[in-house]
């Protein structure tokens, strides 16, 4: 290599090495194989060469730098970050003993960590111009949090997502989902819909159906990909290429903690983030990067002596602070849970058909939050107040077409009946409830035959 011979005014010999180095490296990697002993694999190699490497950092006084390295065929994608164990403000590579294979994901010197400085900014801001409420950055260090994963799982309070157990560790080390990730880029984006129906108005009249406030519109997972896609493609524009992922409620990932260590907010009792502008009516997605972007500072907890959103729950579902049974949360017993509805949480439903906000609308904090911005949000066929009954008349077909391009219609039409079938049970005996419910009773779905026959019955009960 001739990097000796590249020359910057101001910055040191060795840090510019190291600069030069991570330009090549980063090429490399997107290439996905890469012998260490290439080239300049000899710098980092044995022992006795990470000492001669350590020696001019100190010399030179090289603050923050810092890599990620992949150790081939072992801990493959495993991301170290290591600190010099001698100045601890170098933070420079400390040893790398047994790593004779394996590619650096990225160095930086203190030169481009100004650079780093600049370019958080401009993430934000390009972040705001794209729709977003607000960006943050943290580092993948969810150490504290796996371990409450791991528990949660333990007590089954998952029930039937699968998916939340699979995985392995990918969910909290984004590295390993993501090889290289040294840090996340959090975005969070406000849905309440503009000039929708009082959800408490809504909720009060058990003849009309209460559909979450986030499904009104149109599907958000399309609407934060798109955006986050293009906030990704401006830093690539900005710095040119790097590693990057986009997700939304996509993939194993620990959205609420990575957003809360972002300084987005704090999780409240309820487990969802808030924050005081704002309140908790938003989604949120991240953007897995391997640039060493500055990170920013949590927000501190302001929930205080507050447990209205524990107290409020219909079905006791947030079983201690910050803990949800998701098997009695009414968002999965009528998005998740793709059986029956356990009988006895059946008239805790009320009339929600579609998810649940009781938990966000009772909280002191969203007395702040703030309406969408997006035209995405804005409430489609009249969701925020039509009534049971004239959507449970709806024909498979009528549902496809009603919602194409709505997070509801994930839980096709037989589960839509079940659902409403609980809430023309639980809505006050009339007789125009059950000719709906007895139009429904030879429904060709067991599931839905079940809870019209349930929802009938307790129609002639009350
Ligand atoms: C699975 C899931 C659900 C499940 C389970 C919810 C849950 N709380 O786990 C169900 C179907 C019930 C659900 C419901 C809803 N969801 Co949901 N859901 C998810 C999903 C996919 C994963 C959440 C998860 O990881 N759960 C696992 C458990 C272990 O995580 P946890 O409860 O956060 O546990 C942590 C805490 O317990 C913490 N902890 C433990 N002890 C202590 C102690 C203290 C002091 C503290 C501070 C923390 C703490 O450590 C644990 C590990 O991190 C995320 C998207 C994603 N990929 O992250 C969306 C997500 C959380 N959901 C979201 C939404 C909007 C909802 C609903 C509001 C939808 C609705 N209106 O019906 C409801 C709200 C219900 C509620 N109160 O949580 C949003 C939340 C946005 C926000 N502002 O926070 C997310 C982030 C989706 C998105 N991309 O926007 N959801
Ligand atoms: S969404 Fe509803 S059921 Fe779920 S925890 Fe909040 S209040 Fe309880
Ligand atoms: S209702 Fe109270 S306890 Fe629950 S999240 Fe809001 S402030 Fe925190």
């Amino acid at each position: 290599m001739t990097m000796v011979h590249i020359a910057k005014p101001g910055v040191k010999p060795f840090a510019r090495i190291v600069h030069t180095i991570q330009v090549k490296m980063i090429q490399l990697k997107r290439r996905q194989a890469i012998g260490f002993n290439q080239g300049i694999g000899w710098a980092f190699d044995a022992p006795a060469v990470s000492q001669r490497t350590q020696q001019p950092a100190h010399q030179g006084c090289f603050p923050r730098a810092e890599f990620a390295f992949q150790i081939k065929g072992q801990t493959r994608n495993k991301v170290l970050r290591q600190v010099c164990a001698e100045c601890q403000r170098c933070g420079l590579v400390g040893q790398m003993a047994g790593a004779a294979h394996g590619i650096i994901g990225f160095m930086h010197d203190q030169d481009s960590q100004f650079d780093l400085n600049r370019l958080a900014g401009q993430i934000k801001q390009w972040g705001r111009e794209l729709g977003f409420a607000a960006v943050g950055i943290a580092d993948g260090d969810l150490s504290g949090a796996e371990a409450a994963l791991q528990a949660w799982l333990a007590q089954g309070f998952h029930g039937e997502m699968d998916y939340m157990a699979a995985h392995g560790t990918k969910r909290s080390r984004p590295a390993e989902l993501v090889p290289g990730t040294v840090r996340i880029i959090s975005a969070r984006l406000d849905y309440f819909p503009p000039a929708s129906a009082d959800p408490h108005a809504i909720l009060a009249d058990a003849d009309a159906a209460y559909i979450s406030r986030y499904a009104l519109g149109r599907d958000y997972h399309k609407v934060l990909r798109n955006r986050l896609q293009s906030l990704a493609e401006r830093i690539s524009g900005e710095v040119g290429a790097h590693h990057f992922r986009v997700f939304t409620d996509s993939a194993p990932v620990l959205e609420v903690e990575l957003a809360a260590r972002s300084g987005l907010g704090w999780r409240g009792k309820h487990t969802l983030l808030l924050n005081r502008q704002h309140g908790s009516w938003f989604f949120l997605g991240e953007i897995y990067t391997d640039l060493p972007l500055p990170v920013d500072t949590p927000e501190t907890n302001h929930c205080g002596t507050c447990q209205a959103c524990i107290d409020i729950c219909p079905t006791q579902a947030i079983v201690a602070p910050y803990t949800l049974d998701a098997r009695r949360c009414i968002s999965y017993l009528t998005i998740e849970l793709k059986g029956s509805i356990p009988p006895e949480l059946r008239p805790l439903l009320g009339n929600r058909i579609y998810g649940c906000d009781d938990c966000q609308l009772v909280c002191p904090w969203n007395r702040f939050a703030q309406t969408a911005t997006l035209p995405d949000f804005e409430v489609r066929n009249g969701l925020d107040g039509a009534q049971l009954a004239g959507l449970f008349a709806w024909s498979e077909a009528d549902f496809n077409a009603r919602l194409a391009g709505s997070a509801i219609r994930r839980i096709g039409h037989e589960r839509w009946l079940r659902n409403i079938a609980v809430a023309l049970g639980n809505a006050p005996p009339a007789p125009a409830i059950q000719a709906a419910l007895g139009a429904q009773l030879n429904h060709p779905s067991q599931l839905v035959r079940e809870h019209v026959a349930w929802a009938l019955s307790r129609q002639q009960e009350t």
